[in-house]
C-alpha cells in the first residue's frame, strides 16, 4: 500500500523528468526566497519591479521553451507549466509578467518571425534585458478581437499603424510590442507588428486604480500614424491563428499557476484551521472545516493531473486548444471557489493584506476574465460539442 501526501495526493512528483524538477526547484527557490518577500508591500503600493524580469530571465525562467540558440532553455511545455505554478504561488500579477513575456511575445517571435527579428530581440528578451507586451484586446474588441479597429496601412518602405489596444499588461514599462491589426495591404487580413519603445506616435498611458493584479502594471497602447519598416512584420502568419497561436500556450500556463495560488489558499486555511481554536478546539477539528479542505485538495489534485496532461500532449505536438479551454477555464474557476473559501476560513484575519488570501481571491478574478473569459472558454467547448458556434 502506498503512503498518501495531502500536499502531493496523485505522486506529482513522480510523473515528472528530471530536468522539469530542477527547473520547478529552481523557480520554487526563486519564488520563496525573492518574490515571497516582495510581494505583500508590492501589491499595497502598486509598485512593479522591472528588476523581476532580469532575474527571472538569469535563472532561465523567461521564454523558457525557446530552443538554447536564441537564448531559452529548450524546456518542456511542463516545465514551462511549473514554473508558472510557482511564481505564481506568489501572486498572479507575478505569473503574469512572466507568461506574457514568455507566451505571447518570445513565443510569436520565435514560430512566426524571421531570422532576424529572432536574433534581435529573443536572446534580449529571455534575459529581461528587453520587456515585452502584447496588444490584442482594444476598447471595442474584448471576447470578440476579429472586431479589432487598429489598422496598417501600407507606406513605401513600411506601414502607418493606428489605433488603441488597452487592458495590456507591461505596456507602460516595455520595450518591445508585439501588435495585432488589420493590414490593407494583405486583404484587411489581421498581421503581427513588433514595435519598438520611442517610435514617434507610440504611447503607453498606465491603467490606474486596479483592485487586482497590483503589482503587474497594466496600460494601453496608443499608436497615432505609428510609422514601422517592412521587417517589423511577421513574416510568418496571418489571421487570427496568430494571436490565438501565442494564447494557446499562455492559457495553458495560466491552468498550472491558477493552481499554485490555490495551493498557497488550501495550505493557509489547513494552517489557519490547526492553529485557531473556537468553541474549545481547533477550527480544523470540525467537519464542515474538513470538508472544505477535502473539496479544495480534490480540485486542486485533479486539475493538476489534467494540466500535466495536456502539457505532455503540447510538448508531444497532440494538444487541441479544446483541451487548453478545458483546464485554463476549469482550473481557473476553481481557484477563485478556493480563495474565496479559504477567505472566509480564515475569518476576519482573511481580509488583511498580511495574510494573503484576499489578494489571491482578488487577482484570481482578473484571470478569470483575461485569456478569454470563463463563459467564452464554455462557448469554445460548446461549439465543439455541438458544432454550433453561440458567440
Ligand atoms: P474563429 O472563427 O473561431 O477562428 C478564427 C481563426 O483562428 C483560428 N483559431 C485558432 N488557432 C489556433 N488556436 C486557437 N485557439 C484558435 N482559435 C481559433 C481558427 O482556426 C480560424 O483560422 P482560419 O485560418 O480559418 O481563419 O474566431 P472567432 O472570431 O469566432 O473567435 C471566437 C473566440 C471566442 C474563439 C475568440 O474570439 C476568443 O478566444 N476570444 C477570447 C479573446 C481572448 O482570449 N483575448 C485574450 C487577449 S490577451 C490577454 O488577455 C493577455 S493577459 C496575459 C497576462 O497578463 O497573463
Ligand atoms: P467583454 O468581451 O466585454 O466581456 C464581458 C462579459 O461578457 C464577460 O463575462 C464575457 O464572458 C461575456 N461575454 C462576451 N461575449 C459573450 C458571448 N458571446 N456570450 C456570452 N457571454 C459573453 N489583453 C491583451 O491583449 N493583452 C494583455 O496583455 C492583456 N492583459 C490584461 C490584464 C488585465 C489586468 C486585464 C483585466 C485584462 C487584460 N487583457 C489583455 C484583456 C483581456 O483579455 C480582456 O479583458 C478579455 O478578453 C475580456 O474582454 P473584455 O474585457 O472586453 O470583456
Amino acid at each position: 500500500m502506498g503512503q498518501f501526501d495531502w500536499a502531493d495526493p496523485f505522486l506529482l512528483d513522480d510523473q515528472l523528468e528530471e530536468d522539469e524538477r530542477m527547473i520547478r526547484d529552481s523557480a520554487r527557490a526563486y519564488a520563496q526566497e525573492k518574490l515571497a518577500p516582495r510581494i505583500v508591500d508590492a501589491f499595497q503600493n502598486e509598485v512593479t519591479d522591472v528588476a523581476i524580469f532580469r532575474e527571472m530571465g538569469a535563472l532561465g525562467l523567461l521564454g523558457p521553451t525557446v530552443p538554447e540558440q536564441y537564448g531559452g532553455v529548450g524546456a518542456s511545455y511542463v516545465a514551462y507549466g511549473l514554473v508558472a505554478r510557482e511564481v505564481e504561488r506568489i501572486d498572479s500579477g507575478y505569473r503574469s509578467m512572466m507568461s506574457v513575456q514568455s507566451s505571447l511575445v518570445m513565443y510569436p517571435i520565435y514560430a512566426f518571425g524571421s531570422e532576424a527579428q529572432k536574433m534581435k530581440y529573443l536572446p534580449k528578451l529571455a534575459s529581461g534585458e528587453f520587456i515585452g507586451c502584447f496588444g490584442l484586446t482594444e476598447p471595442d474588441a474584448g471576447s470578440d478581437p476579429g472586431g479589432m479597429t487598429t489598422r496598417a496601412t501600407k507606406v513605401d518602405g513600411g506601414y502607418l499603424l493606428s489605433g488603441a489596444k488597452t487592458w495590456i499588461s507591461n505596456s507602460p514599462i516595455a520595450d518591445v510590442f508585439v501588435v495585432w491589426a488589420k493590414s490593407d495591404a494583405h486583404g484587411g487580413g489581421i498581421r503581427g507588428f513588433i514595435l519598438d519603445k520611442g517610435m514617434k506616435g507610440l504611447e503607453t498611458p498606465k491603467i490606474e486604480g486596479k483592485l487586482s493584479l497590483r503589482a503587474s502594471i497594466t496600460g494601453m497602447i496608443m499608436m497615432d500614424e505609428v510609422e514601422v519598416s517592412e521587417d517589423a512584420l511577421l513574416p510568418d502568419v496571418q489571421g487570427l491563428k496568430g494571436p490565438f497561436g501565442c494564447l494557446n500556450r499562455a492559457r495553458y500556463g495560466i491552468s498550472w499557476g491558477a493552481l499554485g495560488a490555490a495551493e498557497f489558499c488550501l495550505h493557509a486555511a489547513r494552517q489557519y484551521g490547526l492553529d485557531r481554536h473556537q468553541f474549545g478546539k481547533p477550527l480544523a477539528a470540525n467537519q464542515l472545516y474538513q470538508k472544505k479542505l477535502a473539496d479544495m485538495q480534490t480540485e486542486i489534485a485533479l486539475g493538476l493531473q489534467a494540466s500535466l496532461r495536456v502539457g505532455r500532449l503540447m510538448d508531444e505536438g497532440r494538444f487541441a486548444p479544446e483541451m487548453v479551454s478545458i483546464v485554463k477555464r476549469n482550473n481557473v474557476g476553481k481557484a477563485l471557489d478556493i480563495a474565496r473559501m479559504s477567505r472566509d476560513m480564515h475569518g476576519g484575519n482573511g481580509i488583511s493584506g498580511e495574510y494573503q488570501i484576499m489578494r489571491h481571491m482578488m487577482n484570481l478574478e482578473t484571470v478569470n476574465t483575461y485569456e478569454g473569459a470563463h463563459d467564452v472558454h464554455a462557448l469554445i467547448l460548446g461549439r465543439a460539442i455541438t458544432g454550433i458556434a453561440a458567440f
